[in-house]
């Protein structure tokens, strides 16, 4: 069934996935379904993988080097078929060799389930380091949970949100290793008793097992393989057969059901308290289980428990696995016989931690009681490590008995909390931020007084994203652009794209660029039209707020400009409006009413826009349901406009904000996180600033500000606030929205009104600047050749140099 025509590695490859297909599928070409083919080109690619994987590994065990280990709840690797042909370059070849079969790689590519183990920037930043550590070629683990349901699926029931089970092991995982060797145990609650010796032993009460389970991370030119090593938690005994025999099925199978439980979902809903034990028992898991196999590989190769910080590296994306300052400790006292004080040498050197946001509500704290039952030798454990750690702060000047209070690892104002932040920090040599503004805001006040007591522990490491898949894989025809003008350096070193910025002045470069945009676009709006059955104008602004629903990021300030624009279009229809279509998409957490009503506000605003003939083509707005990275990836190359509206102080970084600049699409935005960077690259003309600032809100929100001094003083906005609130939106449940209204007229917390007036007037400067498309294309082409510092390489370069010393 091969044509003649194809070319002989082509046909090679062909017959290589047909045999696969029918030895390891166990079908023949006829009845193959198009799942069959997406498994059996993975294992067919897979064997060029496991080959650099396995010379990797090799390479860095011979090297002695030292390895870089990224902890994290979270990673959002998204598909890995596209990503991994793309790195290989074999992308023609099995396109080529698919096409002899009769099968669309790009069909089967959509197919594949998108591993959504996380939530939003925290995971996908975790996926895209992930990526250039390999390209970069240094070895490095990740750790993390293999969940079985990931990130729901969101469905919209009416406009509502829907939590639906995402089951992206349906069709098994052709890219996972199980390894059932690399087992450990880990236990919960029980009780310490004191060995002879003057040791600690640690009882658990229960305990399951965590078995790994490697998926290859393959870097830039498969120059190098790392793994992905995702936990999946067993129960040491599956089922008791004695209980089932005596027909207790249920009891039987009760253990296995309780372990299982552990890494079934991604963030459980943590507004109980069965829930909140739950997610603590996660972190403690799959922290337990990392750091057991590092200290194991560790041994293994070098022997000497000491040398940890020499050969290993250990970074921890956020607070969720804190809880591995205190296993280590564990281990490195009660089973490697080291002193306190040299156990904490070693984990200090070892341990980097990083933070990702400010905001009270994710700087995770325990319940001291919950803590103590469930891990009661860590509770000693972190006893200790206070009592050092507020012994060393009382010999510095300057820190007082308020400044004890903050820095203690136990929170004691109220119900008493083991705060996970102050123990990442303590237990760490290196403590960073994620852009410039977040690190300067982490000394100023969440960290205060720890950065007082250690003025040297806190850096700045502004986060980045992976080129490969953020520009070469999702935008083709921009990518293929680049390299006719620039030629291909840009492949292996983003920060060589700057050699495009000569073309922003070259007219028919432009116009070249300005086709590739609208071409994406189209593609979009075909995908829309099939998916949600909407027209829309391919030359219109294609102005997009994608990320999680959050307050601080504000998506309502993006409403709220969309009926007042809408009813600008309205009162005025004799002005020269620019068609606009605006497009949202996003989750909101399960348990946060807020955020779920704002994604009913924007379907409900987006009904009536839509059908209204007096704003035609002027203004569509639409909720795309299901936001996932494949959506992104699909949306930010046929962006014009980018929203990143946090208010000043909220948002760490961003990384959305990356991908959508570097892909050519301008940025309406506050001055926070990487905004401000983005700016000082892209420069001040090729950016749409308005808004607060940081020290504006701050001395705002002191001076008694409330929302309705805002909206008095705006005509615009009160007309948009009114409408809302009084149903205009909600004909069916006219009250629908007044409470989220009055949150605006009463606090204003985000700031919402506070900035609106500041907000529309850059949306007009955006229209103005449209009009005159030389400009805008100007812009877009410099915003694409100025991107190439935020590459995630030139990050993990400076974690690498500057926290982990594997540079
Ligand atoms: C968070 C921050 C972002 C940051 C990202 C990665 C937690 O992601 O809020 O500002 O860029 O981590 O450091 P997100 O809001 O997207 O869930």
């Amino acid at each position: 069934m091969t044509e003649p025509t194809a070319s002989a590695p082509a046909r090679a490859l062909a017959s290589a996935i047909v045999d696969t297909l029918v030895h390891r599928i166990g079908k023949d070409a006829q009845a193959a379904r198009p799942h069959d083919w997406l498994a059996a080109t993975i294992f067919t690619l897979r064997n060029e993988i496991i080959e650099r994987w396995m010379e990797s590994t090799k390479r860095a065990h011979a090297a002695g080097a030292k390895r870089v280990y990224y902890l994290s709840l979270e990673f959002l690797i998204g598909r890995l078929l596209r990503d991994a042909l793309s790195n290989l370059r074999h992308n023609d070849e099995v396109a080529e060799a698919l096409a002899t079969l009769g099968v669309d790689l790009a069909e089967i590519e959509e197919i594949e389930p998108d591993a959504a183990l996380g939530n939003g920037g925290l995971g996908r930043l975790a996926a895209c380091f992930m990526e250039s550590l390999a390209s970069l070629d240094l070895p490095a683990y990740g750790y993390g949970i293999r969940y079985v349901n990931g990130m729901f699926r969101q469905r919209l029931d009416d406009g509502w949100q829907v939590e639906l089970p995402e089951n992206w092991l349906a069709h098994g995982n052709p890219w996972e290793f199980e390894r059932r060797e690399s087992a450990y145990f880990v236990g919960f609650g029980g009780e310490v008793t004191a060995t002879a010796d003057g040791r600690s032993h640690w009882s658990p009460a229960e305990a399951v097992e965590a078995v790994a389970y490697d998926t290859p991370m393959v870097g830039w030119r498969g120059k190098r393989v790392n793994t992905l090593r995702l936990w999946n938690a067993r129960a040491f005994d599956p089922i008791k057969l004695d209980q089932f025999n005596a027909g207790d099925f249920e009891g039987a199978l009760a253990g296995q059901t309780r372990a299982e439980t552990l890494t079934r979902v991604l963030y459980p809903n943590d507004s109980t308290a069965a829930g909140q034990e739950l997610r603590l028992r996660q972190e403690y898991f799959f922290s337990s289980a990392s750091i057991q196999d590092i200290v194991r590989r560790h041994i293994q190769y070098f022997g000497d428990i000491r040398t940890l910080p020499d050969k290993a590296a250990i970074q921890l994306n956020d607070t969720h696995p804190a809880v591995s300052v205190a296993e280590l400790m564990r281990l490195l006292t009660d089973f490697h016989e080291l002193s306190f004080d040299a156990a904490w040498d070693v984990t200090r050197a070892t341990f980097g931690y990083t933070n990702h946001t400010l905001l009270p509500e994710a700087l995770e704290s325990w319940p001291l009681p919950l803590f103590e039952r469930l891990l009661p030798r860590h509770m000693q454990i972190v006893y200790a490590i206070n009592a050092k750690l507020l012994r060393e702060a009382a010999k510095v000047e300057g820190i007082d008995g308020r400044a004890i209070a903050a820095i203690s690892l136990i929170d004691e104002g109220g119900e008493r909390r083991v705060r996970m932040a102050n123990l990442a920090f303590a237990g760490s040599h290196s403590v960073n931020g994620v852009a410039a503004l977040h690190t300067e805001l982490m000394k100023k006040t969440v960290f205060a007084d720890l950065h007082h007591l250690y003025p040297d522990r806190i850096n700045n490491k502004t986060n980045g994203i992976t080129p490969r898949r953020w520009l070469q894989q999702c935008n083709p025809g921009l990518t293929n652009l680049l390299s006719e003008a620039i030629g291909e350096d840009f492949r292996d070193d983003a920060a060589k794209l700057t050699a495009l910025a000569p073309f922003a002045d070259d007219a028919a470069f432009r116009e070249r660029f300005a086709a590739v945009k609208r071409a994406n676009k189209v593609a979009l709006a075909d995908y829309l039209k099939d998916a949600m059955g909407l027209r829309l104008n391919p030359d219109a602004i294609f102005d997009v707020q994608i990320k999680r629903i959050h307050e601080y990021k504000r998506q309502l300030l993006g409403l709220v400009e969309t009926v007042a624009l809408y009813d600008q279009i309205r009162s005025h229809p004799e002005r020269d409006w620019t068609p606009r279509v605006k497009l949202f998409a996003g989750k909101a957490a399960s348990s946060y009413h807020n955020a779920k009503l704002i994604i009913k506000l924007a379907g409900d605003i987006a009904k009536r826009i839509n059908a209204d003939p007096a704003v035609g083509d002027l203004l569509k707005v639409a909720f795309v349901p299901n936001y996932n990275v494949s959506l992104a990836e699909r949306i930010i190359p046929a962006a014009d406009l980018s929203e990143q509206i946090s208010t000043a102080g909220m948002e760490a970084s961003g990384t959305g904000n990356m991908k959508f600049a570097l892909n050519g699409a301008l940025t309406i935005g506050t001055l926070d996180g990487a905004n401000i960077e983005i700016k000082d690259h892209v420069g001040d003309a090729n950016i749409f600033i308005f808004g607060l600032t940081v020290d504006e809100v701050a001395e705002k929100r002191g001076s008694g500000y409330r929302g309705t001094d805002a909206i008095d003083r705006s005509a615009e906005l009160a007309q948009a606030v009114n409408a809302i609130a009084s149903g205009v939106f909600s004909p069916d449940d006219p009250a629908r929205y007044r409470g989220l209204m009055d949150g605006i007229r009463d606090h204003d917390w985000f700031m919402l009104a506070a900035d609106f007036d500041a907000y529309a007037a850059a949306q007009r400067a955006v229209d103005a600047r449209w009009g005159m498309s030389d400009a805008w294309g100007r812009s877009a082409v410099l915003n694409v050749a100025n991107m190439g510092w935020f590459s995630s390489d030139r990050t993990i370069g400076e974690y690498a140099r500057q926290i982990w010393g594997v540079m």
